[in-house]
């Protein structure tokens, strides 16, 4: 999309937003690492996953925010396009890697009996679908080019919610009681945060002018990524931890083990 004029309140607010994203990774790696030891070791590669997430997505608002700062220039009290294009691609390539690793950490958290494989294979092609048919649509100036690859994009992005709602639905029955509220709120939360995705995409055709349209895109997809990666990457953890000790696995355990190695 071609870069609009904007407010410093407008400038500011997308710019403040990419910083905040930034912080939300770093912390979230953190506590993805430190908190290996709290849970089983069945556990632990889901964690590894959530914590891959948020190193690619970290590295990626750090490109995306500086490519902000170089896109603008202050004159006159607004900020202008400096003639350095704002690159989309960063977003688009972090959920390429990121969509299909989120996905494979919501199904190796829950340790389905069977079909597990296949379950993940499937979402990380429909997840790939429905990026690379979004991308032509939000590069694009021209709203009827931005609806139809838009739409295209939606139907693998509906089979994806299909999956999750009704596939690890049915998984809902086989998790001990304390997991089944939090694989529950799981489930709200991708559909909440995943939603926010189409819509802010939709900026343009819902009305927003130029200004108005970037930034509601802009601080849209930041918010629903700090959801969906490092506060998904975090409820993963609690669902890890709950599904430990209903296995009867306690963090001293581990300890026990290390001390009669020693
Ligand atoms: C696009 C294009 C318009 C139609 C739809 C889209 C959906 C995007 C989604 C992205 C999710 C990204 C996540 C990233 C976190 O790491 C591509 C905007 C349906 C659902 C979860």
């Amino acid at each position: 999309m071609d870069l609009p004029v904007l407010t410093p309140g407008q400038f500011e607010l997308v710019y403040n937003g990419f910083s905040l994203a930034v912080a939300a990774m770093g912390a979230g790696f953190l506590y993805f690492v430190l908190s290996r030891g709290q849970v089983a070791p069945a556990y632990r590669t889901a964690l590894t996953v959530s914590a891959l997430v948020v190193a690619i997505a970290f590295y990626h608002y750090l490109r995306i925010f500086e490519g902000w700062a170089a896109s603008y220039v202050l004159e006159g009290g607004m900020y202008v396009p400096s003639g350095v294009p704002f690159n989309d691609a960063y977003r688009y390539v972090d959920w390429l890697l990121t969509v299909p690793l989120l996905l494979t950490e919501a199904v190796l958290v829950l340790r389905l009996k069977q079909g597990a494989g296949g379950m993940i294979a499937r979402l990380s092609a429909a997840a790939v679908l429905m990026i690379v048919t979004g991308y032509p649509g939000e590069v694009s100036s021209d709203t009827a080019t931005r609806l139809l690859w838009g739409t295209i994009s939606t139907i693998p992005f509906i089979y994806i919610l299909y999956v999750l709602w009704v596939e690890l639905g049915r998984s809902l029955a086989a998790q001990p009681e304390k997991v089944r509220v939090l694989v529950r709120n799981l489930r709200l939360l991708l559909l909440a945060t995943w939603g926010v995705y189409p819509i802010a995409y939709l900026a343009p055709v819902l009305g927003f002018d130029g200004a108005g349209a970037v930034v509601a895109i802009q601080t849209g997809y930041t918010i629903a990524d700090i959801l969906a990666k490092p506060f998904f990457g975090a409820l993963i953890v609690w669902i890890a931890i709950e599904k430990s000790r209903a296995d009867g696995w306690s963090p001293s355990d581990a300890k026990a083990v290390a001390a009669a190695k020693a």
